[in-house]
């Protein structure tokens, strides 16, 4: 079984990911001093920054993130989920320093979303052997996170839960065994589905949080009237480009992502 098999099966079972080890010291390191440059106010209240739509967000800090849109270690398994036509819907990145507490656990699509009752409209569950909805985040972590610090945090397999999440999980998910808080050290990547039972644990770290968040939707669908901007400022690639575009049905409004000529072809 090749790597983005297993990937792929472990994608599908447990809704979500950490893919390690993806960047290296010197580009957290950059990413971080950028990020400093930037004079954010402390983290408190939010623990959002660099948000699009809106804008560009954090795209337009520097070249490093837009090299995160389509990066080649990604771009195969968002594929998995997201067929080879999909845009950016949103970006935020997210900060945390010591004592910030949890956030609610909560689901975008699924059984447990507040939406639950709006009508599906064309996503499909699994059939035919392939994932087909689509709505999936790549939370790249520029420090650690997981168990004693605090972070990311789900309940493994519960995008396929037909059932609403249980209260007594809702009002106190540190002292529930289902949810986990995944290990992801600085230079990770988490990938999740936004149809996965997911929230912020309690941050008790010394270290600062920093997250830079990505999330991408199947090209026909969008989740939000307003549209990430790409960076004036920046070069992108045809492929980039493609990430940017408005909603539209696939092949014949919005190509592929993995055409010959579009960038990086896996
Ligand atoms: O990484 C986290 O703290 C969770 C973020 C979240 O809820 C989301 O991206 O939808
Ligand atoms: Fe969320």
């Amino acid at each position: 079984m090749s790597d983005l098999q297993l990937q792929q099966y472990l994608f599908d079972v447990q809704g979500y990911l950490v893919l390690e080890d993806i960047l290296s010291r010197e580009e957290i390191a950059t990413f971080n001093r950028i990020l400093d440059e930037q004079e954010l106010p402390a983290a408190g209240q939010t623990q959002r920054f660099g948000s699009a739509p809106g804008g560009s967000g954090f795209l337009a800090w520097g070249s490093p993130f837009c090299g995160l849109l389509d990066h080649p270690r990604i771009m195969p398994i968002l594929r998995f989920r997201l067929g080879d036509c999909f845009r950016l819907d949103r970006i935020y990145g997210m900060y945390m320093h010591e004592g910030m507490s949890r956030g609610r656990l909560h689901a975008d699509y699924g059984a447990s979303a507040w939406t639950s009752s709006a009508r599906p409209g064309e996503y499909y569950p699994f059939r035919d052997d392939q994932i087909y909805n689509g709505f999936v985040v790549v939370a790249w972590n520029l420090s650690d996170t997981g168990p004693g610090l605090g972070g990311f945090c789900c309940i493994p397999g519960s995008h396929k839960s037909n059932y609403k999440l249980p209260q007594q999980i809702d009002e106190a998910p540190e002292q529930a065994a289902c949810v986990v808080m995944p290990s992801a050290p600085a230079g990770s990547a988490i990938l999740f589905s936004e149809a996965l039972t997911h929230g912020t644990a309690a941050w008790q770290a010394k270290h600062e949080r920093r997250s830079l968040l990505y999330k991408y939707c199947v090209s026909h669908m969008a989740w939000t009237s307003q549209r990430v901007r790409p960076p004036a400022n920046m070069e992108l690639t045809p492929r980039q480009q493609i990430l940017f575009r408005e909603p539209a049905n696939p092949y014949t409004h919005f190509p592929s992502l993995f055409e010959e000529g579009v960038g990086h072809v896996q």
